[in-house]
């Protein structure tokens, strides 16, 4: 018998359980391992210290959430997670990315910028990693994650934004998802594990869970995504049904936000900037420059360029903003 696909990961991690909701909607059969309880069979196959963490019934592995899913979806197609209409996929491939890369510092700064989720969050990880004497090593997580949410990019400057950007986000997919199950409608795609996992995280947590609540629509949505039906018996939707509620969407977050961000800090990167400045939607936003960002404009500029003479594309693109961004 072939062993299952080993997923080691952990529940506070957005990539991680957006890989676990992905394996559980394809119907994959796979063991969740903990990351505390692996860490031998981590070592042995991790090239980065970083999880989630793949390992194949043939015994390669691979890390990164992205490339995992597209790895995946060539060993096992169906169902799959991809639109069948490029246009369409690509913006799934777009929205994913805004989930990793934008979403990622909603969850990171909701649960470490206030004491109420510091004190929460920390107890929670050192009761997960067993830890003899909860205070004391939940007193130690705090003292090491708060200083890190810089890394993130957020700050004195930019907390405000952060916090508008997770609440106009969650006002804005509660509208969409009432008109459809998924994001790009009666079933998952790309464009909702990402998204999903980091909203999931900081749903987990007191302030981003009491934001979460007011979003009844949404929340739904991020219950489901747990553990997605396989076949949920319904097709995916055509831009015009979807214009009306996930425009709003790309043109307000993604290309007024998330795309001058990540333009701006490829930039930095370019140029070798200790810092970086730009204005988001009339507000300065600083911090210091992420490399893995960078990288992943340039992977998702090349998936972009696949497709760029694609009309109905452009027409999406160019409506909501995001055009220029993706050269
Ligand atoms: N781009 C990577 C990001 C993975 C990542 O940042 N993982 C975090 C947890 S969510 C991590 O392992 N951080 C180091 C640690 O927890 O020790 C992916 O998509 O898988």
């Amino acid at each position: 018998m072939t062993d299952p696909y080993r997923i080691i990961g952990s529940e506070e991690s957005p990539f991680s359980v957006k890989i676990r909701s992905y394996f559980r909607f394809k119907g994959l059969p796979h063991e969740w391992i903990e990351r505390r309880d692996a860490q031998d069979l981590f070592s042995q196959h991790a090239k980065l210290p970083l999880i989630p963490l793949l390992i194949k019934p043939d015994g390669t592995s691979m890390q990164d959430s992205t490339p995992i899913i597209e790895a995946m979806e060539r060993e096992a197609p169906e169902p799959s997670v991809y639109h069948a209409d490029p246009a369409l996929n690509f913006v799934a491939a777009l929205i994913e990315e805004f989930g990793d890369e934008w979403g990622n510092k909603w969850m990171f700064h909701l649960r470490w910028h206030r004491t109420i989720d510091q004190v929460a969050v920390s107890k929670r990880f050192a009761e997960t990693q067993g830890a003899d004497d909860v205070e004391a090593a939940a007193s130690q997580i705090r003292e090491r994650m708060v200083p890190r949410v810089w890394f993130v990019g957020s700050n004195e400057v930019t907390g405000t934004q952060i916090e508008k950007s997770f609440k106009d986000t969650l006002t804005l997919l509660d509208a969409h998802l009432t008109e459809h199950d998924f994001v790009m409608g009666g079933r998952p795609t790309f464009a909702d594990f990402g998204l999903w996992g980091q909203i999931y995280n900081a749903g987990r947590d007191p302030t981003g869970g009491a934001i979460l609540e007011q979003h009844p629509t949404a929340a739904r949505w991020v219950t489901t995504m747990l553990d997605p039906p396989s076949d949920t018996g319904k097709d995916l939707a055509s831009w015009p049904d979807l214009e009306p509620t996930l425009l709003p969407l790309l043109a307000d977050q993604i290309a007024d936000m998330f795309l001058p961000w990540s333009v701006a800090n490829a930039h930095a990167i370019e140029d070798g900037q200790e810092t970086f400045d730009v204005m988001l939607k009339d507000h300065r936003w600083t911090q210091k420059p992420q490399k893995y960002h960078a990288r992943s404009l340039t992977a998702l500029r090349e998936k972009f360029a696949a497709v760029a003479d694609n009309a109905d594309l452009n027409e999406i693109l160019v409506a909501c903003g995001a055009d220029e961004a993706l050269h």
